[in-house]
């Protein structure tokens, strides 16, 4: 048996446009109307994950979801030629590409009965995110369909938001070792929606059967979800024994960092002052939105966007960071434009699994060679270019179509998949 950390990261799909639809989330506000480059987008996303087994990481993938979304528009009264702009904007959604909102995962060693056990996410918060979850269960039920080593769980019911991995973070001294689960939820937002209640975060905790003194329940700090942090995973990474956080990340930061150095007295908070770099930049250049990863010679790493690079203040401290006596030591900076776009960036668009890799369904994993293919199907069939006033053009929505079945039916996933 070989436990290691395997990221899936969700398959950029062919309706990838830019509605506008997340308020609170400033990228997608400030895209909205914007023309998307599906295939590039897609294309961007397949480099990451090339870009990480490169490194000697371990790769899998989520698909796509079929759009539009006729069994929730059928729920509404309505069908895609008939739905209104923003329902029909909200069935066209590709938001599934954010593995990090698929589900919230605890590994075996932290879970009650040795298994693995992953709850969906309900993200019942906004509208076009809300009906991701029973196509999003449906992959995970394949993926993890070996129930001796896994439990995958339906969604906590509303209206208690649920948004996944993106508010939760796991710490250890060593994946396959017991860790600490933190569970970051909002309150309030200012102007903006909190999305991750505590009820839902706390209900997890309980199916997974975490053990109450090894998990801890943390509030974020009203100012972050005000400035742009949507989602945890903007203003902190974890991994291993390392807690990467923006100073202003969490509404009692002192109270979190002694409970944290009390239940695991080896953590390493990294924080970075807000006088070195301010929320605004922070959320801007998504630096916290990181891959912190392991790499295989012990070392850490931050897979970060690009826009990282081109902000300077940011990119000084980080600089200096790796100079140090730090436990990161990389920066990896990897273009997902068309995604951060939307505001995903890399950690956005994975899910972490901790487990053996030998008991999910291959056809979720990846190499190299089956990302070419996967490329080779983008590039013929993803549209180039999406503008969202064309959302309900049949020839669009033809084609969007037969991108996702050309795709499922080349992995094999047609029979389980299909609608
Ligand atoms: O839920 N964007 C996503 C971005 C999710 C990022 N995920 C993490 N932080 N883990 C969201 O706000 C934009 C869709 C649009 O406007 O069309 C969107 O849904």
């Amino acid at each position: 048996m070989s436990i290691t950390e395997i990221n899936f990261d969700g398959l950029i799909g062919p309706s990838h446009n830019y509605a506008g639809l997340s308020l609170g989330n400033l990228a997608s506000s400030r895209n909205a109307g914007a023309a998307s480059y599906p295939r590039a987008a897609a294309l961007q996303g397949i480099e990451k994950m090339r870009g990480n087994i490169r490194l000697g990481l371990r790769q899998g993938i989520f698909l796509p979801q079929w759009r539009p979304d006729g069994e929730w528009l059928a729920q509404l009264g309505t069908d895609i030629s008939h739905a209104e702009p923003h329902i029909r904007a909200a069935a066209m959604s590709a938001s599934s590409m954010w593995a990090a909102n698929a589900a919230t995962v605890s590994p075996a060693s932290d879970t009650q009965d040795g298994r693995t056990h992953l709850t969906v996410a309900n993200l019942v918060t906004m509208p076009h995110r809300s009906h991701e979850w029973p196509q999003t269960l449906r992959q995970l039920r394949i993926a993890f369909s070996d129930d001796r080593a896994f439990a995958v769980h339906a969604p906590i019911p509303a209206p208690f938001g649920d948004e996944g991995a993106a508010n939760h973070m796991r710490l250890s001294d060593r994946h396959d070792l017991p860790g600490v689960e933190v569970f970051v939820y909002g309150q309030s937002g200012g102007p903006f929606p909190a999305r991750q209640h505590v009820e839902a975060s706390k209900a997890v905790a309980r199916r997974h059967g975490l053990s109450p003194d090894r998990t801890l329940f943390v509030q974020q700090s009203e100012q972050a979800i005000a400035a742009g942090a949507f989602h945890n995973d903007v203003v902190a990474v974890a991994n291993e024994r390392v807690l990467f956080t923006h100073e202003h990340a969490f509404a009692d930061k002192d109270a979190f960092y002694a409970r944290l150095r009390q239940v695991m007295p080896s953590v390493e908070i990294v924080e970075v002052p807000a006088s070195a770099i301010s929320l605004a930049d922070a959320i801007t250049s998504y630096l916290f939105n990181a891959q912190l990863v392991t790499l295989p010679d012990g070392a850490m790493a931050l897979i970060l966007p690009t826009e990282a690079r081109e902000t300077p203040a940011v990119w000084h401290w980080l600089e200096q960071m790796v100079a140090g006596n730090g436990p990161i030591r990389r920066l990896v900076p990897v273009d997902v434009r068309q995604s951060m776009a939307n505001g995903g960036g890399p950690a956005c668009l994975r899910l972490r699994i901790v487990a053996d890799p030998n008991n999910i369904d291959p056809r979720f994993l990846v190499d190299e060679p089956k990302l070419d293919e996967i490329a080779g199907i983008v590039s013929n069939y993803w549209p180039e270019t999406i503008v969202p006033d064309d959302l309900g053009d049949t020839r669009l929505i033809a084609r969007i179509e037969q991108s996702w079945l050309t795709l499922v039916d080349h992995l094999q996933l047609s029979g389980d998949l299909i609608p």
